[in-house]
């Protein structure tokens, strides 16, 4: 059963890219996908994504027997950056499954448990910040969540600030990853001849990446001064390494930035679009509230109080269902096989597990798939659902390694943002913007966060 993918319309060379935005490619192969259906095929210079976007073929995509992880063109371009290290890796890269073992209990569950103290300091920073500013100041919800991530990741991980709270302009570090990161994704829309000829631009993109290879050798460098094993953070497990397995420099260098970029972004989206649909949807902000309230009344979060937030849990689940901040995966398989006994596929085809539209998929979700309804996800309703529905920590064994670091880190900002302030828009009437680099995050969101207890 040789059945042809079905195409979208295309023409000759550039094949779909013209019907792609550059600025919003996630967003546009979504739209496609609502016309083209559950699985098309889409041409772009040359080269074909298959994009797959319902359950009943994302269940088989997860099928790790069938398939696996494939390094697409918007992965393969950050590669000069990050190398083998956890998230660029191919699964055939002997590093991929070491530094899998040496990293895999630092961010287990009780790795983490020790790293919430960290994850308080720099949530503390950024509230107080807040409320010192008052409840007349314009907030940029998706630059003050980056800020927050990105300090967070660094203190947690290898115990540097970046003090991101305390300064205007960003760290350079900042400046050399968002330089890198839109090269890379802009390289995936020109022909490589092209970039072959932008001297000027690959020049940027060799410095920016240096800029950042050479803070994280310098972290090393630093870590091995003050001498490695008494913080006990992610630094010191890839310094030390576990059961005599040890990764190289090189590898060790890759890592870290890799943890930069992959741990901060992601979260950070989430949280501010947490933020969005929790002002869009007042009922849902109240009785988040009201928890958050009734578990925590006036004492600041501990870790025993995280379990108890279970509806925070519940909104962001519900968050990275209608907005994965990481809005997708490629598979391949291991050999040539059919999708749903229809689709032909071999490996090395680069197949794209599009999650806007997997979560809205209405068979699963019903006719409100695009509501805002925690509730979905209450009760182990969550283990209810048709098996892989809800993928926004990717899958298998490569699925997200910082899964709980982030969900930790996000329920206890989540919960102190409500315990702390009334928030409302600066404009009432924003419409929702979505900016894509890597990720997703809303664009242009403001709001004002006035101390709750303070008098109007
Ligand atoms: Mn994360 C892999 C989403 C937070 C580090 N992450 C993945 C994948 C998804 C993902 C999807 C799988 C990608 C693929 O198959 O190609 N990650 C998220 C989301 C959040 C997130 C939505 C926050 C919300 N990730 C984090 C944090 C860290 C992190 C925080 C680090 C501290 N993620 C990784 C690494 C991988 C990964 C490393 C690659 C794991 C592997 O392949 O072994």
């Amino acid at each position: 059963t040789d059945i042809p993918l079905p195409v979208s319309p295309t023409r000759p060379l550039v094949g779909s890219l013209f019907e792609l935005d550059g600025n919003a490619p996630v967003q546009s192969v979504t739209r496609l996908a609502r016309e083209h259906g559950e699985i098309f095929r889409l041409p772009v210079l040359g080269k074909d994504t298959i994009v797959a976007s319902s359950q009943a073929i994302v269940n088989e995509l997860c099928d790790e027997r069938r398939f696996g992880k494939f390094i697409h063109d918007a992965l393969a371009f950050v590669r000069p950056a990050t190398g083998d290290g956890l998230f660029t890796a191919h699964n055939y890269e002997p590093n991929w499954a070491l530094a899998h073992r040496v990293l895999m209990p630092a961010f287990g569950p009780f790795g983490i448990r020790g790293m919430f103290d960290k994850m308080l300091d720099i949530a503390r920073q950024m509230f107080d910040r807040w409320e010192r500013f008052g409840p007349e100041e314009q907030i940029d919800v998706a630059d003050s969540m980056t800020r927050l991530t990105l300090d967070t990741l660094a203190l947690c991980a290898f115990d540097y600030r970046f003090n991101s709270f305390y300064r205007d302009h960003m760290h350079p570090f900042v400046d050399a990853m968002v330089g890198s990161l839109v090269e890379a994704s802009a390289r995936q829309r020109r022909p490589a001849f092209v970039t072959r000829a932008m001297r000027r631009t690959r020049r940027k993109f060799r410095s920016d990446i240096a800029v950042m290879h050479d803070m994280a050798d310098e972290l090393v460098a630093d870590r091995r001064r003050k001498g490695i094993g008494a913080r006990g953070d992610l630094l010191d497990v890839m310094l030390a390494g576990r059961d005599g397995e040890r990764l190289s420099d090189e590898n060790i260098r890759y890592q870290l930035v890799t943890f930069l970029i992959a741990g901060h972004e992601t979260t950070s989206g989430l949280l501010s679009f947490a933020v969005h649909l929790l002002l869009d949807n007042p009922a849902e902000l109240v009785r988040a509230r009201a928890h958050v309230d009734a578990v925590l009344g006036d004492s600041e979060p501990t870790l025993d109080d995280l379990p108890r937030l279970d509806l925070i849990e519940r909104v962001l689940m519900e968050t990275l269902r209608l907005w994965p901040t990481a809005p997708g995966f490629s598979v391949t398989p291991h050999e040539p096989t059919t999708i749903q006994g229809t689709y032909r596929v071999e490996p090395g085809d680069d197949i794209l597990v599009l999650l806007p539209a997997l979560h809205r998929d209405p068979k699963v979700w019903g006719d409100d798939a695009e509501g805002f309804r925690p509730d979905r996800f209450a009760d182990g309703a969550a283990e209810r659902l048709p098996p892989n529905s809800w993928k926004p920590f990717g899958n298998g064994a490569r699925a997200c390694i910082g899964r709980g670091f982030a969900m930790q880190e996000a329920q206890l900002v989540l919960a102190m943002l409500l315990q702390r302030f009334d928030i409302e828009r600066t404009d009432p009437g924003y419409r929702l913007k979505v900016a894509e680099t890597l990720t997703m995050k809303p664009e242009g969101l403001t709001i004002r966060a006035r101390a709750r207890g303070t008098p109007i």
